[in-house]
C-alpha cells in the first residue's frame, strides 16, 4: 500500500508540530516547509527529525517561504502531495499592526501562491488543500455563538489578510473544483504555544514568579473573552476536514468562553496563589491575597488599536459531520500549560 503524502507549511509552529506527529502516527510521509533563520527554529519538531540517509525516511524539511512563489511551485512539484495543510502565517494579531504589508503578503497572497502552485502543476484533482482560517475573521461581534454562517468583520491587518485567504480558498474550490477547505479555528493553545500569545505569556510568568525569577506580569486587556481549546484536539479536526468526500468549511471551537482575567486567576491558582484585583482601567493591579505583593499590572502598550472583545464558537457542524469534539477542558488546558512551564523553568 502506498503511503499518503502531506505537505505542511508552518511546520515549525505550534500546530505544525502537533499535526506532523499526528500524520506520522497515521503512516503519512510528511514534508514540511521551514524558513531559513539565523537561529534554530526547529525546537518543536526536533524529536521528529530523521537523517535523510536513513531508510524509509517519512519526515523531511524543505527551505521555503510563503512570499516566494517559485519555491512553492518547486516544492509542490517535488513532493507531489495528496494533502497540503497551509499553516504558515505571521500569526500574531498585535504584530500585524506593526507589519501590515508583510502580514498581507504572507497570510493573504501566500495562500493564493500555494493554490496557484496546485493549479499550475495541474494537481487540482490530486491535492487536497486545508487553509488555516481563524475566528479573528468574526472580529466585531455580529452574532454569538459564531458559526460558519456568521458574517465576518475583521479587526486587524492579520484578520483582513486571513479574510482574503478564506475567500480565495472558497473561490478556487468553486472555480476549479478543487478539494479546498477552510478550518475556522478558535484559539487553541498548548505547552508549545508561542511565548508572546497571552496564555503562554501568563503561564511562563506564573512559573517564573513561582521560582522567584520574576516579580510581576504586565498585561493589556484583561476582559477580552476567548474560546480556548488544546492544539492537539484541533489538528485532529484539520485532518478530518481533509478526509471528507466533499470540501467544506468548518468551525472548530469548544463552545465555551473565558476572560483573560479568568485565565490569570486559574494559572496562579496552580502555584497556590490567589489573586485579588484592585483599582480600575490602566491602574488595575492583581495582588497576592496572602502577601499583598503586586503580581499583575496593566501596560497599555499591550492594548490593540482595535480589539476583538468576544469569541465564542459553535462547533455543531464539526460535531455532526466530522464527529469532532474537543477533549481537553479549559481547567485542564491551563493546568497542562502551567505544569509544563513550572517544570521547564525549574
Ligand atoms: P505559529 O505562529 O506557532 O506558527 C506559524 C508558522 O508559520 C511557523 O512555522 C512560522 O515559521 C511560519 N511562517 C511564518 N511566516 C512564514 C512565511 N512567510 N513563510 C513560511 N512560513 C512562515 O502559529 P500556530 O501554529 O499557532 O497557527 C498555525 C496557523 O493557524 C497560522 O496560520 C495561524 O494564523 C492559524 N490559526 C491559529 C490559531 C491558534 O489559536 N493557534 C487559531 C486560528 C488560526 P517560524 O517558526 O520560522 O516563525
Ligand atoms: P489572539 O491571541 O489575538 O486571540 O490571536 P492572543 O493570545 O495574542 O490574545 C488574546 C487576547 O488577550 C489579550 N491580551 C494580550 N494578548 C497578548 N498577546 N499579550 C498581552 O500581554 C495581552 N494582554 C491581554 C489580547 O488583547 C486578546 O484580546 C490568536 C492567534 O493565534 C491568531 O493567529 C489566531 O488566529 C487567533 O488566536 C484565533
Amino acid at each position: 500500500m502506498s503511503r499518503k503524502v502531506a505537505l505542511i507549511t508552518g511546520v515549525t509552529g505550534q500546530d505544525g508540530a502537533y499535526l506532523s506527529e499526528l500524520l506520522l502516527a497515521k503512516g503519512y510521509i510528511v514534508h514540511g516547509l521551514k524558513r531559513r533563520s539565523s537561529s534554530l527554529n526547529t525546537a518543536r519538531i526536533d524529536h521528529l527529525y530523521q537523517d535523510i540517509h536513513e531508510k524509509d525516511v517519512r519526515f523531511q524539511l524543505h527551505y521555503g517561504d510563503l512570499t516566494d512563489s517559485t519555491n512553492l511551485i518547486r516544492i509542490v512539484q517535488e513532493t507531489q502531495p495528496d494533502e497540503i495543510y497551509n499553516l504558515a502565517a505571521q500569526s500574531h494579531v498585535q504584530v500585524s499592526f506593526e507589519t501590515p504589508e508583510y502580514t498581507a503578503n504572507a497570510d493573504g497572497i501566500g495562500t493564493l501562491r500555494l493554490l496557484e502552485a496546485i493549479r499550475i502543476l495541474k494537481r487540482e484533482d490530486k491535492t487536497r488543500f486545508y487553509q488555516a482560517s481563524t475566528s479573528e475573521l468574526y472580529g466585531l461581534v455580529q452574532e454569538t455563538p459564531q458559526r460558519e454562517t456568521t458574517p465576518f468583520y475583521p479587526r486587524s491587518p492579520y484578520a483582513a489578510a486571513k479574510l482574503y485567504a478564506y475567500w480565495i480558498t472558497v473561490n478556487y474550490r468553486e472555480a476549479y473544483g478543487m478539494h479546498a477547505s477552510n478550518g475556522i479555528l478558535f484559539n487553541h493553545e498548548s505547552p508549545i504555544r508561542g511565548e508572546t500569545f497571552v496564555t503562554r505569556k501568563i503561564t511562563r510568568a506564573v512559573a517564573a514568579i513561582h521560582h522567584g525569577k520574576q516579580d510581576c506580569l504586565y498585561l493589556g486587556n484583561l476582559d477580552a473573552k476567548r474560546d480556548w481549546g488544546h492544539a492537539r484536539d484541533y489538528v485532529e479536526g484539520m485532518w478530518r476536514i481533509l478526509q471528507q468526500e466533499k470540501a467544506e468549511d468548518y468551525v472548530l471551537a469548544t463552545g465555551e468562553t473565558h476572560t483573560v482575567r479568568e485565565f490569570v486567576e486559574r494559572a496562579f491558582g496552580h502555584v497556590g496563589k490567589t489573586i485579588e484585583w484592585r483599582g480600575e482601567g490602566v491602574d488595575e493591579v492583581g495582588l497576592d491575597a496572602t502577601t499583598g505583593a503586586t503580581l499583575v499590572r496593566i501596560d497599555p502598550r499591550y492594548f490593540r488599536p482595535t480589539e476583538v472583545d468576544l469569541l465564542l464558537g459553535d462547533p455543531t457542524k464539526a460535531k455532526a459531520k466530522l464527529s469532532w469534539t474537543h477533549t481537553t477542558s479549559f481547567p485542564d488546558l491551563v493546568k497542562d500549560m502551567v505544569e509544563s512551564d513550572v517544570k521547564l523553568l525549574a
